[in-house]
């Protein structure tokens, strides 16, 4: 079946995908939302926009853990693995004792791991372990003796288009109703 809607669809869909892979470096982003789990707020306990020095430790006590705590930074925008660091995790108090799991996400709710990290080390390259773009990323404590202190998150590679995730459910769904109108017009057809 070939109609102007279905057409349409594909056009937009198609048009999404040429910007998702618009490989645009502009001015690093901050996060703008934060979803935390079983972390202690210090400071202003703001995990979002520019350093301020308050954020969250993760982990529900101060050292040494009772349970790993976890923040899921996200940024209002989509952000791609470029030349070099691709972004910061921006720790208070920076300790080689201090561990957590890095893991990315599209949609937030499928993520990858990049691996362990310790604070010393703020600045990390996806250096093509994974095909972006991704929109979150979550930092786990891996440490039962130490937390880490963050404070926010930044990504410097980003590109402000729907990312494909987004796109492809309106897509589907955009099909589906082409689909159950045109079977409902037949059925009307048949009926008079
Ligand atoms: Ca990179
Ligand atoms: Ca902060």
């Amino acid at each position: 079946m070939f109609n102007i809607k279905s057409v349409a669809s594909v056009m937009a869909l198609a048009s999404a995908m040429i910007f998702v892979h618009t490989n645009t470096a502009q001015a690093a982003v901050f996060a703008t939302t934060a979803d935390t789990q079983n972390v202690t707020f210090f400071g202003s306990g703001i995990l979002t926009g520019a350093p301020d020095n308050g954020g969250a430790f993760l982990s529900n006590t101060f050292d040494p853990p009772s349970l790993l705590g976890s923040i899921t930074f996200g940024f209002g925008v989509s952000f791609f693995d470029g030349a070099g660091v691709d972004f910061e995790l921006i720790d208070v108090g920076q300790s080689s004792n201090e561990m957590y799991d890095v893991a990315l996400s599209a949609d937030g709710i499928s993520f990858f791991s990049l691996g362990v990290f310790t604070t010393l080390i703020n600045g990390i390259d996806i250096n093509g372990a994974f095909a972006g773009p991704f929109s979150f990323i979550r930092v786990t404590n891996t440490s039962l003796v130490n937390s880490a202190d963050l404070d926010t998150a930044q990504v410097f590679f980003t590109a402000p288009e729907i990312p494909i995730p987004a796109a492809l459910p309106l897509f589907l769904s955009g099909m589906g109703l082409v689909g159950f109108f045109g079977k409902r017009r037949r059925k009307n057809l048949v009926q008079a």
